[in-house]
């Protein structure tokens, strides 16, 4: 039996922690959300904001590599036919000055294959690590990562990256509804705003856990089996 100290109970709830039946989920970590350049910087936030977890990551994805756990990466991004591009999302992008599609200093924002959809260097996929190609938020929507965790046995998820509010947040929603046991770690995520991030974590821990649970990485790591 192993939990770590997590908010509002040890997690996980069964104590079945191993990396057999336990995947760290990387979020989004591309440039456009964290670059210079990128979507998040064209659209005038503050770049150090969502950079901020870059380092926490970096730590638990070389642990949890070191320790044989799977390691699942997602990327947002559309088809270069934007034909996976909802036209509300397309127009809401362009209104505030960055739009999806658009020509931009790391190639056209939020297209596969473009500089700044890729992941940044510090956080890059290893050769076999699952990566999911995602056009929304939430990462099960329009995605095969369902079938993939149930296929590998995986019950629990630590979920890291950009951005808290949301595709952090969608995407542990949309795990916690289908029943995986999920914790988001808090200094492993980032968002545009600051208080969207905390308001987000906070909204976990609410009702006993609604959606799982939230710890730290330094918490995560020392305990990790
Ligand atoms: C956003 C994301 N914020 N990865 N995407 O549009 O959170």
């Amino acid at each position: 039996m192993t939990t770590i100290a997590a908010t509002p109970y040890p997690w996980p709830w069964n104590g079945d922690l191993r990396p057999e039946n336990t995947a760290l989920i990387i979020i989004d970590m591309q440039t456009d959300f964290c670059g210079p350049g990128g979507y998040v910087d064209a659209m005038g936030y503050d770049l150090t904001l969502t950079r901020a977890p870059i380092e926490p990551i970096r730590r638990v994805l070389a642990a949890m590599r070191a320790g044989g756990y799977h390691i699942i990466h997602t990327r947002e991004g559309h088809r270069p036919d934007l034909s996976d591009l909802p036209a509300n999302k397309r127009w809401r992008s362009q209104r505030i000055g960055a739009g999806i599609g658009d020509a931009g200093p790391c190639g056209k924002i939020l297209v596969r294959g473009e500089p700044g959809w890729d992941i940044i260097g510090e956080l890059y996929p290893e050769p076999g690590e699952i990566v999911i190609d995602k056009p929304g938020k939430g990462s099960f929507c329009a995605t095969d990562l369902e079938l993939i965790l149930r296929t590998s046995g995986i019950d629990n998820l630590v979920i890291c990256g950009i951005t808290t509010d949301v595709c952090v947040s969608t995407t542990m929603r949309e795990a916690n509804d289908r029943g995986f046991e999920c914790v988001v770690l808090s200094d492993g995520c980032g968002a545009t705003d600051k208080g969207n991030h905390e308001a987000a974590l906070k909204m976990v821990t609410m009702q006993g856990g609604v959606f799982g649970a939230v710890a730290d990485s330094d918490t995560l790591l020392a305990a990790l089996p």
